[in-house]
């Protein structure tokens, strides 16, 4: 297998992944700005098959409207060109210092308004250049201090934002869904919805939770110690995975944004075995930052190596669940048996089931193992590649 994509894997990568001039807190910028018309021609050649971005990234701004409208007719010359699609879009709600609150939750009431109709105003941009998913990440919403925000009635403030845009798009009649990107600290100290199950729970207040899923970010959840791919399991669960975000991180630090297979590599291969078997047709969706080490070669060579290790994993992946030793090793560790309901023949009849209390030998079960260890070394032997 030459790892080779082709749009038909669906690798989508934000404006502002191979974009990052790599400012951080304590550096400047180690490259100068990459032009959008660019990217898209360098990620067509690459093997991408879309493109997203926030409104500011494609847009500087402070445009004008005649300098917008000229952005997006060249923007839009260069996708069908270079034949990428705009699969998601979202909108920048952290840059610019008037959200230094945040946005939809910021205490300031004009602030919110504000970006209410910074959001709708790049809603239509999506719309038009055909996007299925709007993407939100609040960035800003949150505090670094207990007083500053009273979370009830901020969380009161999000829902009644989410709840306006469902309207819009409804009343506009836009084929656009909303995934709600949680992130639990960085760049404030505590954001709200922070984790993939927080944003979970808080779709099922909105007036029309069909419109919302999740758009879960690697390094969101491995921040605050969690299992990603466990994450991504109930967001699947639930019906709710309309997009996701791959990266690399290691462990519980700042935000690394490291491109794809980078950071926690096991996680990344039960990932991909997660996706891969669980019928998700979504977009494979980048957002990385190629490390401001590395010069625009660099950077694409980041960008392909995001892909590259998708479609390793996957073949990986596939190896491990095509091995009959694995077969033969999930069946010993009793996957089957959890495939199966434990009391279909209903609550009476488990009440009347001996068997299942008064005559089972809880010792005898207590001392069978699971053979959980061999079936992960198998995993291990796929995912490095070791031929048995
Ligand atoms: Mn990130």
């Amino acid at each position: 297998m030459n790892y080779q994509p082709t749009p038909e894997d669906k690798f989508s990568f934000g404006l502002w992944t191979v974009g990052w001039q790599g400012r951080d807190p304590f550096g400047d910028a180690t490259r100068p700005a990459l032009d959008p018309v660019e990217s898209v021609r360098r990620l067509a050649e690459l093997g991408a098959y879309g493109v997203t971005f926030h409104d500011d990234d494609l847009i500087p701004f402070g445009s004008s409207e005649a300098e917008r409208e000229r952005i997006v007719k060249r923007f839009r010359e260069a996708l069908d060109t270079h034949g990428l699609v705009v699969p998601m879009a979202t909108t920048n709600l952290f840059t610019h210092p008037v959200f230094k609150d945040g946005g939809f939750t910021s205490n300031d009431r004009d602030v919110r308004r504000y970006a209410l109709r910074k959001v709708i105003r790049n809603i239509d941009l999506a719309a038009e250049l055909g996007a299925e998913t709007y993407v939100a990440w609040g960035g800003r919403e949150g505090s670094e201090s207990g007083g500053a925000k009273d979370v009830r009635l901020a969380l009161d403030r999000m829902k009644e934002a989410f709840d306006l845009l469902g309207e819009y798009v409804t009343e506009q009649g836009y084929d656009l869904r909303f995934a709600i990107e949680p992130k639990p600290n960085e760049p404030r100290g505590d954001i709200l919805l922070p984790t993939v199950g927080h944003a979970l729970a808080f779709i099922e207040r909105l007036e029309r939770p069909e419109l919302y899923g999740v758009n879960p970010e690697v390094g969101h959840e491995q921040m605050a110690g969690l299992n990603f791919a466990h994450g991504i399991a109930q967001a699947l669960w639930s019906g709710k995975l309309f997009h996701l975000d791959l990266n690399g991180q290691n462990g519980t630090k700042y935000d690394q944004d490291l491109r794809f297979g980078a950071g926690d590599l096991r996680n990344a291969f039960w990932l991909v075995d997660l996706l891969e078997t669980a019928g998700y047709e979504g977009p494979r969706h980048f957002d990385f930052k190629p490390p401001r080490t590395e010069d625009f070669d660099g950077v694409w060579a980041s960008a392909a190596g995001c892909m590259r290790n998708y479609l390793i994993l996957k073949e990986r992946a596939a190896a491990f669940r095509a091995d009959p030793r694995v077969r033969e090793a999930l069946k010993t560790a009793r996957l089957d048996q959890l495939a199966l309901p434990t009391a279909e023949d209903g609550l009476a009849s488990l009440l009347g089931d001996k068997s299942a209390y008064e005559d089972f030998d809880v010792e005898a079960a207590a001392e069978r193992g699971m053979a959980f260890e061999a079936l992960d070394q198998l995993a291990t032997d796929h995912l490095l590649g070791v031929q048995v």
